[in-house]
């Protein structure tokens, strides 16, 4: 058995989260949450950069029906490297309530896509960011997304925000919709503004296939959580970033915990306190159903959705 202690420093989930004050809309999906093993079951990849603690589909599951959520897009983790068979196994037993986004390399068959299809994967993940991935070329990538594409999945990436310049075109290349984890990262210290936000802003004014997720208030605030002496908002240095692209793009956000949220070292968020988060983004009923319903829905049920609105 290989040893999977934790990485040094590395925060459990929060046991214990608290009820939401806000109350999800029916049907809401968490659209970017993970399962990390169990290790003993699902051993961690070899070429990971970290060894988290474990978290089950089960957990998941548990969290899912505490905070009122409906539905689950489990996200293929860095640490599980291009072995899905923890997020199958998850989409296997979630009753027909989650679907998957999972890591394939260039070498995966049509009968392995085809299986990953059936299990509920509807999508790949390239991921950027260095301190999580090995260096993958961008001819490889292109020719996974080309092949994905015949499946009607899409691609989801992880980059940050000094790195869109460079990624640009590659990006512009894909033959899919393109899904932005975390809003690009940016730096939420930078005026809303300047330059790096307005950059990621007209990345999608220009891509009319690019979403975004607005999710990881928590891995992006430098600000931190509410004080115990209860401050308004919390994360509040993200809520305008958020607020923005939920505004400017109220047809193409997404939402998601991020549980277990890996690599957090200094804060882990009580979940209950994310879910209360979404009213300071998405201000309106209307703007907090296309987040949590209608949106995901389009992309990972369009079998259960109705036809999109015109232009969509
Ligand atoms: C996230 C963020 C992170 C990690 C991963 O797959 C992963 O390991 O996505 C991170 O460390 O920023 O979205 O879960």
């Amino acid at each position: 058995m290989p040893d999977f202690t934790k990485t040094p420093g590395w925060l459990d989930w929060y046991a214990g989260p608290s009820r939401p004050r806000f109350r999800l809309p029916a049907g809401a999906v968490d659209a970017h949450c993970h399962v990390f093993g169990p290790g003993a079951q699902f051993p961690y990849a070899a070429e990971r950069k970290y060894t988290p603690c474990d978290a089950s589909r089960d957990q998941l599951f548990a969290l899912r029906d505490h905070l009122g959520f409906a539905r689950n897009i489990v996200v293929q983790a860095t640490c599980h490297g291009a072995d899905n068979r923890a997020m199958i196994d998850a989409l296997r037993h979630s009753d027909g309530r989650a679907r998957g986004v999972a890591t394939v390399r260039r070498s995966i068959s049509d009968a392995e896509l085809q299986a990953l299809h059936e299990a509920g994967v509807r999508g790949v993940r390239f991921n950027f960011v260095k301190r999580l991935v090995d260096f993958t070329p961008k001819d490889e990538l292109l020719e996974i997304a080309c092949r994905i594409a015949g499946l009607g999945w899409h691609v989801v990436v992880y980059f940050e925000a000094q790195d869109l310049p460079e990624l640009w075109d590659f990006f512009s290349a894909l033959p899919t919709s393109v899904v932005v984890d975390h809003m690009g990262r940016p730096d939420v210290g930078l005026p809303i503004d300047g330059p790096q936000f307005a950059l990621f802003l007209d990345f999608m004014h220009r891509h009319p296939n690019v979403w975004s997720k607005v999710s990881c208030p928590e891995r992006l605030s430098l600000a931190g959580p509410p004080a115990l002496n209860g401050e308004p908002a919390p994360y509040r240095d993200v809520v305008p970033f958020a607020r923005r692209v939920v505004e400017t793009f109220p047809d193409r956000v997404l939402w998601g915990t991020d549980w277990p949220h890996p690599n957090l070292k200094q804060h882990m968020p009580d979940d209950g306190l994310l879910v209360d988060f979404i009213p300071q983004i998405a201000t309106t009923p209307e703007l907090q159903r296309r987040l949590l319903v209608a949106n995901p829905m389009r992309l990972y049920w369009p079998e259960l959705s109705p036809a999109p609105p015109a232009g969509i």
